[in-house]
């Protein structure tokens, strides 16, 4: 399961300016899984949820305007540096590559003065605290380098992540028949060889 398409505004909120950048940290071609994005989908507001396995369980709805429209991708080497803003539907290929994990990290900027939820300023998910993460580092120059900026907190809006109400239905449906195809490959791989 990859990436499902998404906007990144309804996972962290405060502005729509929020830009992301999406970072490979090694040669990541097309059938390695990069990201890809729909263009001209920041035009079309903040869409609506449904449910998906992957990563986030949330995907955005996409209005007939742009289902026909093209996903565009790069085959992308170490050292590019794709930016899109908060409202741009993206997602990830399937990584097609039978050993290699593909590496990435995502940035994101704002500009001063914007709006942002307190989440933004923490480490992702909240598993370690800047506390853990500035252990060991030599200097405090960049440590909390966003204190001194200019910027609003505004409260999170679960409303704004919350998936309709019948997602359990939809979940569940994914849910068994990702568990079929997964028991059947299995099933495939491990069965004895004929000719052996
Ligand atoms: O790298 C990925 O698969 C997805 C990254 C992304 O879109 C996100 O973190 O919002
Ligand atoms: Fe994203």
């Amino acid at each position: 399961m990859t990436t499902p398409p998404h906007q990144d505004y309804r996972n962290n909120q405060g502005t729509p300016r929020l830009t992301a950048a999406w970072i490979p940290l090694a040669d990541c071609p097309r059938h390695c899984g990069p990201l890809a994005i729909l263009p001209g989908s920041h035009r079309s507001g903040v869409l609506p949820l449904s449910f998906h396995l992957g990563p986030g369980n949330r995907q955005a709805v996409l209005p007939e305007s742009l289902m026909h429209t093209a996903w565009v991708t790069e085959d992308f080497r170490a050292g590019d540096v794709l930016l899109f803003p908060a409202l741009t539907v993206h997602r990830a290929l399937p990584n097609q590559h039978p050993t290699r994990m593909r590496l990435s990290v995502d940035f994101r900027y704002q500009p001063a003065g914007e709006p942002l939820t307190e989440q933004c300023l923490r480490p992702h998910f909240a598993r370690q605290s800047w506390e853990d993460i500035y252990r060991g580092w030599q200097s405090t120059r960049l440590q909390y380098y966003w204190q001194d900026r200019d910027y609003s907190l505004v409260p999170w809006d679960e409303s704004l992540h919350a998936l309709p109400p019948d997602h359990w239905d939809q979940a569940l449906r994914e849910d068994m028949m990702y568990e079929r195809t997964r028991q059947r490959r299995f099933r495939s791989r491990s069965r004895p060889d004929p000719t052996d």
